[in-house]
């Protein structure tokens, strides 16, 4: 665990939330697994060692109900899903370096060590508790077996979890009104022993946790309230028979089958799956990363330094699983004498047509039927990392997937590699004969760097943007020299553009290999490079292309609207049947729908105060927008202008790929007047419209205030 800069000289661990084994994946499940996977990619670019490693969640109360309503044993039917999403990430090309799973040989035995080094370390205990019961079907309710009230915010709560309000974890017995899942009727609270770990022992060390952990504001901000108030005990105990045992002894009182709460085993499968990896790799040793270095570690207690005291852990999860990770896991992980982690990253969630995905209600685009759709896995990619930051919600619409595809990889990345290589294989059978210009060298370097600080506060997106932000300055700048002009007049000059662009792919290359991996190796194969793309690093993006290289393909293929007016037919269709589901209360098979609340997840308030005197500085206009157009050379820009009563302001705004231009003007909007001018593209901007949220969503009024109406 260190605060050091990337790379470090520890072994990084990338892992995702582990998916439970019980249905197909959908595009909702895969945001978490790309952009993990992106992410391992862009840290092993930058020279750090990293294992990428997941697996497959067996256990849990939906798994066992799901399997005996099918009529198989739990096993057979979690290992069935189990080895499906091992098929299907690497489809994605979501390679993962080890896919466990939670009830293998490795990780029963790594719970067990656990466990048994809690129960050593005197954090385990025995208390008398609640648990529901149905009397009806005569047996336990644990977990997703039990509904209710919860007791934090009132509102309808699953088994363990407040899914649809607080979002908190509940324990056993804190569910209001408790009914059984399994037959409809009220619970009872019966009592019944179960072991615990002592949370309480690790409130001072998780503040300070939280203090040093990096990663989203979510996962830092959410659980503050959680650790800084009373901490309650976690129950790691069920009444089930289908889990991992718990290992310690029964103590004549305590039921001798009991198995671990699945949220014991599961994030343990992150060390037990870089186990695996380690076993069947020479130079990576799992205990660099998860064990804690003896000398770095004095007693039981942790010294002021802590640099090197292992690797560098970095979680990828859903916002929703905020508290098992910065609550649970680092304490799990410290009561074992584990290494904590350096960051966890907290994605918001997918949702389809505002609405929140459904797997029981159909309401999802599946894995496979985007695959089956032909589309290459890489524009999925894509549109899941670099169309919204990591903490966004973000609602999936074909429209504004073949957008970005057709506007960012067609048009601009793969236009400008294609023109380039072209220009360049026709005239000098490769690379010009020449050294890269200065000004291209520095762009260059400036890309490498702004991926090296992108990666550095975990901004996977703006990684994923630097090689189409090369690819907008290597359009602009070949327009701007227009090499086939001067192949004639000035044959030298000619050479250096084409040798600059031919760098600049390579360039891109290197630099969109972890979002765009598939794509990345057919631009370096297209230059002529021996080896792959994914060997390279960084450095290469400025070292010398091959001086021969055949003629290029093109790398991206424009997605057609007919296609796109198909595709939301499908979806829409899908969409509509499952609202009507709605309407109809068809819950049936709630216990085992594992949707997610599509509630928006938004930044924390500012606590700075500022005075009226400075809000009055900013002169805040009504405006309506006359004319919008597209600026030339530019992927987001928009030239705009606005009619705001005193004058008319030509302003730049970042719309253009989320607003229809065409449909713009006539619309009411709100602009900041006194914002300092600023040339972007060559276009002056004389004011700022202002707008909501990632989408830029524009603002506008209520009524009609007259153009020109100062906002106060
Ligand atoms: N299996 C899935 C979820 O709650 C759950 C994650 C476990 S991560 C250790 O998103
Ligand atoms: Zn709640």
């Amino acid at each position: 665990m260190s605060h050091e800069e990337f790379p470090t000289d520890d072994p990084a661990v990338v892992t995702c939330g582990l998916p439970y084994a019980n249905g197909d994946l959908h595009v909702g499940h895969l945001r978490t697994y790309v952009l993990g996977d992106a992410l391992s990619r862009a840290l092993r670019r930058v020279g750090q060692q990293t294992a990428f490693v997941c697996g497959s969640d067996m256990h849990g109360t939906p798994i066992a109900v799901n399997a005996a309503e099918e009529g198989v044993d739990p096993e057979t039917f979690a290992l069935e899903y189990h080895e499906q999403y091992e098929e299907t990430f690497p489809r994605f090309n979501v390679e993962f370096d080890n896919y466990g799973h939670t009830h293998d040989e490795t990780n029963t035995e790594t719970t067990r060590e656990f466990v048994e080094s809690w129960i050593d370390n005197d954090h385990v205990f025995e208390k008398e508790i609640q648990v529901a019961y149905d009397p009806d079907a005569d047996q336990w309710l644990p977990d997703r077996l039990v509904e209710g009230t919860c007791p934090y915010c009132g509102e309808h709560a699953r088994g363990d979890e407040c899914d649809e309000g607080c979002q908190r974890h509940l324990e056993p017995g804190e569910i209001e009104n408790p009914e059984s899942t399994l037959t409809g009727n009220p619970a009872e609270y019966r009592e019944r022993d179960h072991k615990f770990l002592r949370l309480s022992d690790f409130q001072a060390y998780l503040q300070g946790f939280l203090d040093r952990m990096e990663g989203t504001d979510n996962a830092k901000n959410q659980p503050r309230e959680w650790v800084d108030g009373d901490l309650q005990d976690l129950c790691i105990t069920r009444d089930m028979d289908w889990g991992i045992d718990y290992p310690g002894e029964g103590d004549g009182e305590t039921p001798e089958d009991l198995v671990l709460y699945v949220w014991v085993d599961a994030p343990i499968e992150y060390v037990s799956s870089t186990k695996q990896y380690s076993e069947r790799v020479d130079d990576y040793d799992w205990e660099d990363v998860w064990k804690i270095d003896g000398e770095k570690r004095h007693g039981t207690e942790w010294d002021d330094d802590w640099t090197d005291a292992g690797g560098e852990i970095v979680h990828v999860i859903g916002r929703d699983i905020i508290q098992h990770h910065c609550v649970f896991w680092p304490a799990m992980l410290r009561g074992a004498g584990y290494n904590e982690p350096r960051s966890v990253l907290a994605t918001g969630f997918v949702g389809i047509d505002g609405k929140a995905l459904s797997t029981s209600r159909n309401r999802a685009v599946w894995a496979d039927e985007y695959l089956e759709e032909g589309f290459h896995p890489d524009l999925f990619r894509y549109y899941m990392v670099n169309g919204s930051g990591l903490e966004t919600d973000v609602d999936f619409s074909w429209d504004r997937f073949a957008e970005r595809v057709n506007g960012e990889l067609v048009g601009n990345l793969g236009n400008f590699c294609y023109r380039s290589l072209l220009f360049a294989q026709r005239n000098y059978d490769g690379t010009p004969d020449t050294e890269v210009s200065d000004d291209v060298r520095e762009r260059i370097e400036d890309a490498v760097d702004e991926f090296g600080a992108a990666l550095d506060d975990y901004r996977v997106r703006d990684v994923g943007a630097v090689a189409v932000d090369l690819a907008d300055f290597g359009n602009e700048y070949i327009q701007r020299n227009e090499p086939w002009k001067l192949v004639d007049e000035d044959p030298d000059e000619a050479a250096q553009v084409i040798r600059d662009c031919v760098q600049l792919a390579k360039a891109i290359a290197v630099c969109m290999q972890p979002v765009l991996p598939g794509k990345a190796e057919e631009l370096w194969e297209q230059l002529g490079e021996d080896g792959s793309v994914h060997e390279a690093g960084l450095d290469d993006a400025l070292a010398a292309p091959p001086a021969d290289f055949d003629e290029p393909t093109e790398l991206f293929e424009g997605i057609e609207d007919e296609r796109i007016e198909e595709l939301n037919a499908k979806l829409q269709e899908r969409i509509e049947e499952a609202t009507e589901d709605d309407e109809e209360g068809s819950d049936a098979d709630e216990t085992t729908d594992d949707e997610d609340t599509m509630d928006f997840d938004p930044e924390p308030l500012t606590e700075k105060r500022i005075a009226v005197d400075d809000f009055e500085d900013l002169d805040i206009r009504v405006g309506r927008i006359e004319t919008a157009e597209p600026v030339e050379g530019s992927d987001k820009l928009a030239r705009l202008e606005v009619d705001i009563g005193v004058e008319t302001r030509q302003v730049v705004a970042g719309i253009k790929q989320l607003h229809d231009l065409d449909e713009l003007p006539g619309t009411r909007v709100v602009l900041l007047a006194n914002m300092e001018k600023a040339e972007l593209f060559g276009v002056e901007s004389n004011g700022m419209v202002l707008a909501a949220g990632e989408e830029a969503d524009l603002l506008t009024t209520h009524e009609d205030a007259p153009l020109g109406s100062k906002i106060r």
